[in-house]
């Protein structure tokens, strides 16, 4: 399924997103998180999303098609420092408008590097979605920088963190570069998409 991903637009602002039909996921998070790498791992496809060791790269909103009605969105990355204050202002908007407006959206994959995550931007990212009602899965990626000890607790206090709003909000260990937690990601894709029933809330590690 996902391996079927082709490339379907860039757009520059929300007016030139496709109709707002079918279903979107869409993979955010901040500049760097891994979410371009992410995409190419689920499809499969290794120059499908941009990826770039210089943060900020991705501009636009890349929208990628699986089929006639289910669309993978790679959004922009936030958090970028060297971007100006006023561009910075003006994206976060627009996500919070996409977010809050799009009907199509059926869920968001939130990648937050493992290191650091629950940053003040992922955090509104996550408080937004909750505002619409909108399923938000947690990827705390780059796992493989990681020892087990840290890996144990990153993954204790981020299931902590989101226990108040387990009914929208889920969180795993991820890592394109091990290829690791890719099934559980699916498993929420897939029932997002309307392709499988919806998994349980309460994750195991895979
Ligand atoms: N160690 C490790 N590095 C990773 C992993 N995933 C991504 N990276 C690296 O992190 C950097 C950023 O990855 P991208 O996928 O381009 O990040 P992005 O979130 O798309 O960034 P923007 O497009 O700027 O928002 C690249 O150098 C990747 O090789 C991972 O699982 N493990
Ligand atoms: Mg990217």
């Amino acid at each position: 399924m996902y391996a079927r991903a082709k490339f379907l637009k860039s757009a520059a602002s929300l007016s030139q997103l496709p109709p707002d039909e079918g279903y979107e996921v869409a993979f955010a998070g901040r500049s760097n998180a891994g979410k371009s790498t992410a995409l190419n791992m689920l499809t499969r496809q290794k120059g499908l999303a941009r990826t770039s060791k210089t943060p900020g790269r991705t501009q636009l909103i890349n929208l990628f098609a699986l089929d006639d009605t289910r669309r993978l969105v790679d959004l922009p990355g936030y958090g970028y420092a060297k971007v100006p204050l006023d561009v910075k202002e003006r994206w976060q908007e627009t996500l919070g408008e996409y977010l809050h407006d799009r009907k199509c959206l059926r869920g968001i994959v939130l990648l937050m590097d493992a290191r650091h995550p629950f940053k003040d931007m992922d955090q509104r990212m996550i408080d937004w979605a909750i505002a619409s009602h909108l399923k938000c899965h947690l990827l705390l990626s780059k796992a493989d920088k990681l020892t087990h000890q840290e890996r144990l607790l990153t993954l204790r206090q981020a299931t902590e963190a989101i226990a108040e709003v387990s009914d929208f909000v889920s969180v795993q260990l991820f890592s394109a570069l091990k290829r690791e937690g890719l099934e559980t990601l699916i498993a929420h894709m897939d029932a997002w998409y309307d392709l499988t029933p919806p998994p349980s809330s309460h994750e195991q590690e895979d």
